[in-house]
Parts: structure tokens; C-alpha cells; sequence
């Protein structure tokens, strides 16, 4: 008895994880590596919404930093600024938001550890339907193919 209905609650879940895949999809998603003592990183990816309802990324967590937001970067008189979405990040039907350096990022502030190349960083996102999906980030210093600015040393 307590087999069968383990079978059942596992049969259920599996078939919850079939249907909520088809709606979205997270694909592309890196952490950036930091050096010694770095305090933030950020993480990216591409959530695409193949529904054709409007999705929106409300919330994500994680075990190795202090703090997760989502933020935007955004150029503000020369500068480099982020903005705090507290609204969340919509997802508009039948398309793709892409999470990258100089965009949209989930911010990890307060990180416990310097993060390696090579490393992966378990990272939860929380939608507004209620839809958590787990992932398994690799620790990069940049995606492939980025063209990253050259930060001159001081
Ligand atoms: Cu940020």
C-alpha cells in the first residue's frame, strides 16, 4: 500500500515536471566566477516562455550568497547603474528574455566564497505562477562568444 501510493506521488510529480517544462525554458545559464574577497556575482541565462500568457520571474534563491534581486544595468550619464526590479521580470508570450552582463542579472550579493571556474551553483527561480524550477549553474568567467569590456587597471 504505502508502494503504490509512493508510485503514485512519484508518477504525479513527474508528470507536474513534463507539463511545466514545456511552458518555460532556461537555457544559456552561467554564474560569474569572482576573485578573493569579490562581495557580489550575478548570474544568466535565457528563460524563454513558450505559453502564450505572460510569465514573470518574481524571485530566485540560493544557498551561497546573502541576498538575491534582480536587477537591470542600465548606461545613466556614462554611468553604469543598477536598478532593483521589485516588480519582478516579465516574460512576454512566445518569446525569450535574456539575462546577460550589461542587462537584466540575477544578483548574488553577500556570496559566502569566492566562486571558481569550473564550480556549479545551485540556483532556484520562482515564478508568478508559482512554478519553481531548479538549476545547476556552471561557475564561468564569461559565456562563450561575450565580448567583455576591458577594465583598465589602476
Ligand atoms: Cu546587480
Amino acid at each position: 500500500m504505502r508502494l503504490l501510493s509512493t508510485f503514485f506521488l512519484l508518477l504525479s510529480s513527474l508528470s507536474f515536471q513534463v507539463s511545466a517544462a514545456s511552458d518555460l525554458v532556461v537555457s544559456e545559464g552561467w554564474v560569474r566566477a569572482t576573485p578573493p574577497g569579490a562581495p557580489n556575482s550575478a548570474a544568466y541565462m535565457k528563460i524563454s516562455n513558450l505559453s502564450s500568457t505572460p510569465m514573470v520571474l518574481v524571485a530566485a534563491r540560493t544557498l551561497i550568497a546573502n541576498r538575491v534581486e534582480l536587477h537591470q544595468s542600465k548606461m545613466e550619464m556614462g554611468m553604469m547603474k543598477m536598478e532593483h526590479q521589485d516588480q519582478g521580470l516579465a516574460i512576454a508570450p512566445k518569446s525569450t528574455l535574456e539575462l546577460k552582463p550589461g542587462g537584466y542579472h540575477v544578483m548574488l550579493m553577500g556570496i559566502k566564497e569566492p566562486l571558481k571556474q569550473g564550480e556549479q551553483v545551485m540556483l532556484i527561480l520562482e515564478f508568478g505562477n508559482g512554478e519553481l524550477r531548479e538549476l545547476l549553474l556552471p561557475v564561468a568567467t564569461g559565456a562563450p562568444g561575450e565580448i567583455r569590456p576591458v577594465i583598465p587597471t589602476q
